[in-house]
């Protein structure tokens, strides 16, 4: 659980001149690349066939040029907004159960924010022209990234490190996007109308982005190489917390033995790491963290099918036509229904 000497990317009051500070060699790649409106920055930037922000762009290149996976690492990928912070959690109990026990008054998951335990690659450790030397983290090193399958260090693919993929009904991936970006431009600029992000999400410009083609990269890697891409959804992982924590820790090769399933432990990560939970500690109504920002905004409503009390009904009917032609002819399906009431 140790951590290299790494400095936080600066605050959101910053964007106003979002391509201070990056390197040369961004700038010059930037100046080639498309552009289109973006969330919450000015623009976003076609970087290697996804939309991104100069300072991430930044980041990508140095996590690119320098980061060596070891066979023992577990990256946990996802696009924003999809269930990261529930998946650091789980993965951080899970992993360090014979370090910490999960029913420790002191557990680091009550003091502290999932995005302070588990760093991303492209907001932490790569982040302002950093190169740290991860080479001083203790094996297991757990790390997240939203950058897509495509774009992952060549080290990630050919080494036997394991990938857990997280992806939400884009229906509510949107919505929770939507809430979030106004959040953050409250202090910086106006919100961005409903009407307009759908259409950016629809044709997808939105971090990451196209939705569409982040889900695919990780799902065909899942198809072919099960042993080394867990894919999961968030609304099942809703359904059955318990078999997702089980088959979670199946495929990390720490699976919980049969004396742990007796004591209640797999239950026991499922409340630690529960939206209610981690929603009502002081360091999640208080803190900030990844990039400064309120952790509170992270933990909205954490339920399935908000998105009915947003879109209309032609919006769905656009988005789920998208869903159905972008990825239903390669097996991936969400159930457009909504459990809020
Ligand atoms: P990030 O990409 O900025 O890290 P991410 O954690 O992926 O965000 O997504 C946030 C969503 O996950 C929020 O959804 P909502 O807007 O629809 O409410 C948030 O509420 C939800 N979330 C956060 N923590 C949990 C959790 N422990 N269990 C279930 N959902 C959660």
């Amino acid at each position: 659980m140790g951590s290299p000497q790494i400095t936080e990317n600066p605050t959101i009051a910053v964007d106003e001149d979002e391509e201070n500070g990056i390197s040369a060699e961004c700038k010059e790649l930037i100046h080639g690349c498309r552009k289109e409106k973006g969330w919450r920055t000015s623009f976003l930037y076609e970087f290697q066939e996804f939309w991104c922000q100069p300072k991430e762009i930044d980041a990508i290149l140095s996590f690119q040029k320098h980061y060596l996976a070891r066979d023992s690492d577990v990256i946990l990928a996802t696009i924003p907004k999809s269930g990261t912070t529930w998946i650091k959690s789980l993965t951080f109990a899970i992993m360090n159960r014979n370090n910490v026990p999960v029913s420790d008054g002191n557990h680091p998951l009550l003091a502290s924010n999932p995005h302070d335990l588990v760093h991303f690659f492209e907001y932490k450790l790569y982040a302002n022209n950093q190169n740290p030397n991860l080479s001083i983290l203790p094996k297991p090193r757990i790390f997240a990234t939203h950058i897509p399958f495509g774009s992952l260090s060549e080290s990630i693919k050919s080494s036997d490190c394991r990938i857990v993929y997280v992806c939400r009904n884009p229906l509510d991936t949107f919505i929770s996007s939507w809430h979030y970006i106004n959040q953050l431009r409250r202090e910086s600029r106006p919100p961005i109308p409903l009407e307009e992000a759908f259409d950016m999400y629809c044709k997808g410009v939105i971090g990451y982005g196209p939705f569409w083609e982040h889900m695919l990269g990780y799902w065909k890697e899942s198809q072919e190489r099960p042993n080394k891409v867990l894919f999961m959804k968030y609304e099942d992982m809703k359904e059955d917390a318990m078999s997702h924590v089980k088959m979670l820790a199946n495929f990390l090769g720490l699976p919980f033995s049969v004396e742990e399933e007796k004591q209640g432990l797999i239950e026991e990560i499922v409340k630690l790491c529960s939206f209610k939970k981690l929603k009502d500690l002081e360091v999640n109504q208080n803190g900030k963290s990844i990039k400064n920002f309120d952790n509170k905004h992270l933990f909205r409503k954490g339920e399935v099918g908000d998105w009915v009390n947003y879109l209309s009904p032609s919006m769905v009917h656009q988005l789920s036509k998208i869903m159905d032609e972008k990825l239903g002819d390669f097996g991936l399906k969400f159930k457009v229904c909504s459990t809020v009431s």
